[in-house]
């Protein structure tokens, strides 16, 4: 009875507690992302080098442009600082998102992540130059909470990135590739790379954003495996697409969804061949192999 009385007593604030708390949970949140642009210098998996410019989370260079992670909801509150020694561009891919940063300067850029996918965020200014010289990253968007792999697709002719790099124009009609990467690396050294190799077990749900950020087109084949596209930045045509192979436009992106349903070794690379080499190296380009428990 005395309990009966206490919870009648109490039950309006039981009831709010419970409201409040409800509110939290669906309360999406605010997420402080800081990205510098950084110039730097682009060792291979054979030691050449060349010059490239990356978005960064911190002042130091890093060949992999920033994923940035964000839950339906969220708004993201981007600080950008330009380091480079050339004035900057900004967008983000079906968002509206466009502007410039100067030299030395930092502005900031609200996002609403209103809706699932991978949205690709890069420099627009002298298209394609600059986001070929390295300056395009992703923006991963799920509220999900399975096990996630990012794959960001790029290639380069190095004497490409040595003219555009001294403000020498270049001619795209004679761009012949010679080192391919994912996530600013090639095989084997992508194999250290825990966002981009996938270590799963049977029955796990995976899920993998991928965006190709380069100028050619990429040609992913998954080996013992059919994956299904759940977001598809081509106007949805890709959209529920089960396959194993999946070719991407420069500056397309898609999230597929992988439940593995055997154990064992998988590769995974670009069908065009030439694309698993590095300077004419084989296989030390887009290549990929995942372990299935
Ligand atoms: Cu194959």
């Amino acid at each position: 009875m005395i309990v009966c009385n206490l919870l009648f007593r109490y039950r309006t604030s039981f009831i709010l507690i419970g409201f409040l708390w409800l509110c939290n949970e669906s309360f999406a949140t605010t997420i402080h992302q800081a990205l510098y642009i950084n110039r730097g210098t682009f060792v291979t998996v054979k030691s050449t080098t060349f010059p490239f410019l990356a978005f960064n989370e911190t002042n130091t260079f890093n060949a992999l442009n920033k994923v940035v992670l964000a839950s339906i909801g969220d708004s993201l509150q981007i600080t950008l600082t330009n380091n480079d020694t050339l004035i900057h561009g900004f967008s983000i891919q079906q968002s509206g998102v466009q502007l410039t940063v100067g030299v030395g300067q930092t502005t900031n850029i609200l996002y609403v992540a209103n809706a699932a996918g991978n949205f690709i965020y890069y420099d627009h200014l002298n298209a394609p130059d600059n986001r070929y010289l390295g300056l395009a990253g992703m923006i991963c968007v799920s509220s999900s909470t399975v096990q996630k792999y990012f794959w960001n697709l790029k290639e380069h002719q190095s004497d490409f990135n040595l003219s555009l790099s001294q403000g020498i124009t270049v001619n795209w009609n004679t761009y012949y590739p010679d080192y391919f990467t994912i996530n600013g690396k090639s095989f084997p050294d992508l194999q250290n790379d825990s966002t981009a190799k996938v270590t799963a077990h049977v029955g796990d749900t995976l899920l993998i954003f991928v965006a190709n950020t380069g100028q050619s087109m990429h040609s992913l084949h998954f080996h013992g495996f059919h994956a299904l596209c759940i977001f598809s930045s081509d106007a949805n045509k890709k959209l529920n697409w089960e396959k194993d192979t999946w070719p991407l436009k420069s500056m397309e992106s898609i999230v597929l969804e992988l439940i593995p349903d055997k154990t064992g070794k998988y590769s995974v690379h670009d069908h065009n061949l030439v694309a698993v080499t590095a300077g004419n190296t084989h296989p030390n380009g887009m290549f990929t192999i995942m372990e299935i428990q």
